[in-house]
């Protein structure tokens, strides 16, 4: 049979794979990633040349590799989202013969017979059209690229990842880094160069312009609609695993291509745990349910915490320790402004975290506030879920946080044990105005009374009947 294959590939030459069809159309524009790169090459310093490369493909097993996901400094600045490429910006246009040009991509080559067995590839002329780059390359090419690296003025790169295998094909990420460190004469990574890429991304993405902010409230609201569904779903013989999958239903169903961090869906114990993955046990009883599950949306990120009773009631333990952390929140939410210092969010969530459980008898000292609530209470968020931003400086128009006060009581802690096992995060994602904020996640109720009354309706769910094996 192999040999028949082989011969047949000898006498028919393989058809192109043709574009795809049916795509979803709100997709960012190219117009969207030309204006990032504009923004970009301002933040440049005079005779500087910034190099972004792809992230590597990773092994999931064997010959198989996990699912691609696009490195998001190189999907911002140009929408591509294949592997085996760099981006080359210079801040002035250069010459080279006839050309001019302020950049070059360099890319994956097509390849009918690979793309047969992983799928499409943009190509050169692909990427010259949907991209609107004008200057692009295969990858093969970067090596007889004419530039000189060295005489820039100030490189700028980011951290350039060691522990590629050393697959020498010439448009192999591995071979583009090989390249490109010969070029440019480094021996070791040069911490100005990277601090510089770190520091223009981090101001260009914090702000989110609005073709973003369209991505983000899709994201955001479709996490809360799959929140609210699990909320109905939900009861004390469903397992963790299938909560997590009705999330990533209706994820998919609302077109978002994953979630945008692997899911954290625990109950009782598992709830205490800050980022629980295994999901796995077979029942949740009568216990809270954790969930912090988000979905990415063309790249966008949501980062939504709900906490539910699987039985539909909060036990008066239970619902003390969600009073505080949802106390927590409106008190960190006054705060949600521009010009308002990160640290102060902090600081407020902490403060009355510590007060909520001196009350209770449950701490005697708000100096011991962290055995119960050992993280921060928000992060910026984007493309990436924990998103690139300043977090020492003060809260600026357009950003987007997480608001995410929590307290976890793990078995043994020293307290009365009927607080034992109780773990409550409460998570939403605020978008920060001149003189207040928006919840972008409002539409999963967060009221202990309300999320009662979701969870008495009755989901779509609770009717699929399967095969027993
Ligand atoms: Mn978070």
């Amino acid at each position: 049979m192999k040999q028949f294959l082989l011969l047949f590939a000898f006498l028919f030459t393989i058809a192109p794979i043709e574009a795809q069809e049916n795509l979803p159309t709100d997709y960012l524009t190219k117009e969207f990633h030309k204006g990032r790169r504009e923004a970009f090459r301002n933040l440049m310093p005079p005779n500087s040349v910034a190099v972004v490369f792809s992230y590597p493909e990773r092994v999931f097993s064997q010959d198989i590799n996990y699912n691609y996901h696009a490195n998001p400094d190189l999907y911002y600045l140009t929408g591509y989202k294949e592997p085996d490429a760099v981006l080359v910006l210079f801040k002035e246009s250069q010459t080279t013969g006839n050309d001019t040009y302020n950049e070059v991509l360099f890319v994956r080559e097509r390849n009918a017979a690979q793309e047969t067995w992983t799928g499409r590839r943009l190509g050169v002329e692909g990427v010259k059209a949907k991209l609107g780059f004008t200057a692009v390359y295969n990858g093969k090419g970067f090596s007889s690229f004419a530039i000189d690296f060295k005489k820039f003025s100030k490189l700028i790169y980011d951290k350039i990842p060691t522990d590629l295998s050393g697959n020498n094909n010439p448009g192999h990420l591995h071979a583009l880094l090989q390249t490109f460190k010969a070029k440019a004469g480094i021996i070791q990574e040069d911490k100005t160069a990277v601090d510089l890429f770190i520091k223009i991304t981090t101001d260009l993405r914090e702000i989110k312009t609005p073709e973003e902010m369209v991505l983000m409230r899709k994201t955001v609201t479709l996490s809360c609609i799959a929140h609210n569904e699990v909320m109905k779903a939900v009861g004390p013989n469903m397992s963790e695993n299938e909560a997590d999958g009705i999330h990533a239903y209706i994820h998919r169903h609302y077109g978002a291509e994953d979630e945008g961090y692997p899911p954290i869906v625990g109950a009782g114990a598992n709830g205490c745990i800050l980022h629980y993955g295994e999901n796995n046990a077979s029942k949740m009883d009568n216990q809270l349910l954790l969930m912090d599950v988000g979905s990415e949306y063309h790249g966008y990120s949501a980062d939504v915490t709900r906490t539910v009773p699987a039985n539909g009631k909060f036990s008066e333990e239970q619902k003390a320790i969600y009073q505080i952390v949802y106390d927590a929140q409106e008190e960190v939410f006054k705060l949600c402004k521009e010009g308002t210092p990160f640290q102060d969010i902090n600081k407020k969530a902490k403060e009355v975290i510590a007060n909520g459980l001196i009350k209770l008898g449950i701490i005697t000292n708000a100096k011991e506030v962290s055995k119960y609530y050992p993280h921060s209470c928000s992060h910026f968020l984007g493309l990436d879920v924990h998103d690139k931003g300043n977090y020492m400086s003060k809260l600026k128009e357009n950003m987007i946080i997480t608001v995410e006060p929590g307290i976890y009581i793990p078995a043994n802690s020293n307290c009365d044990k009927k607080w034992w096992n109780i773990g409550v995060r409460i998570e939403d994602d605020i978008l920060i105005q001149k003189d207040s904020f928006e919840n972008l996640s409002a539409a999963s109720p967060r009221k202990w009374q309300e999320v009662e009354a979701l969870a008495k309706q009755k989901s779509t769910f609770n009717d699929m009947k399967f095969p027993k094996i």
